[in-house]
């Protein structure tokens, strides 16, 4: 669909003013919201990391290309919530310690809360002992890591290691994800669930039960 495309080559462009404006387009013309970021803001960032791989964006280009997801996000975020039911839970999320990525972290909570869920977002760069606090204090289903960079991601252990040593591992499942997340990878350091996406993350949850 051109527009589609339009929305995806502008975000590579990282133009964060048109960006929001054709994605409100695309909602007035009855695109879905989950298509939108699908098929036109997921996919136009996948390009930007290609590039930015290659060596063919620069980390201030990323930057910008982000600013303009997060700006088109902004807009449907209230489209996505509409989706969702009644409160279905409550989880605690964020990026973890050394880890600065968020935009898939907030894709996810907003998954969750368009699923029904209290969303409680603790950041980036969270150490284990604000997930152990947040836990808590919040007491809730599920605790959700995202990573984005292989050389942090075994922070995640560390999370799960010290709610076992808080005593509270038994009280609360944990999700992880994010782009070097693998399924063997969330069995191998003792979480409850891995999802490759932001929408099977939910389904997951679902089946998380305590
Ligand atoms: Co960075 N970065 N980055 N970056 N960045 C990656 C991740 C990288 C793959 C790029 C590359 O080299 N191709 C690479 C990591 C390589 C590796 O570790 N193997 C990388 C690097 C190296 C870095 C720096 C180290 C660069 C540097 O400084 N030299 C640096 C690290 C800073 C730090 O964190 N300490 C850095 C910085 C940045 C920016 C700040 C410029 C910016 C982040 C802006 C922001 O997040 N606010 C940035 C960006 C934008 C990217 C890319 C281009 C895009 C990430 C993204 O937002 N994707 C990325 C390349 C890429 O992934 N294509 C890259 C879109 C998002 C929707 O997808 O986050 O995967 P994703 O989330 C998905 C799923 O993974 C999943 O659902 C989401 C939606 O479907 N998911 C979960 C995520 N969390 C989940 C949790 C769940 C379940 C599913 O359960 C709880």
């Amino acid at each position: 669909m051109e527009l589609l495309e339009k929305i995806s080559e502008e975000l590579q462009n990282g133009n964060f003013i048109d960006v929001p404006k054709l994605t409100r387009e695309a909602l007035v013309q009855g695109i879905s919201p989950a298509v939108i970021l699908s098929d036109a803001l997921v996919a136009g960032m996948d390009v930007v990391g290609e590039k930015f791989r290659r060596d063919e964006l620069f980390m201030p280009e990323v930057l910008i290309a982000a600013k303009a997801m997060q700006a088109a996000m902004a807009v449907l975020r209230p489209r996505l919530i509409e989706t969702g039911a009644e409160t279905a839970g409550t989880i605690v999320i964020g990026t973890i310690q050394g880890d600065l990525h968020d935009i898939g972290k907030n894709l996810v909570g907003m998954f969750f809360e368009g699923a029904g869920y209290q969303v409680i977002d603790l950041g980036v760069d969270v150490a284990p002992g604000r997930f152990v606090e947040a836990v808590r204090t919040h007491k809730p289903d599920i605790v959700g890591l995202s990573a984005l960079l292989t050389t942090t991601m075994s922070r995640m252990r560390e999370v799960i290691e010290s709610l076992v040593e808080a005593g509270l591992r038994g009280r609360v499942k944990v999700m992880v994800g994010g782009a070097p997340v693998t399924e063997k990878f969330a069995r191998d350091i003792g979480a409850d669930g891995y999802s490759p996406d932001a929408a099977s993350a939910v389904e997951k949850a679902r089946t998380l039960k305590p």
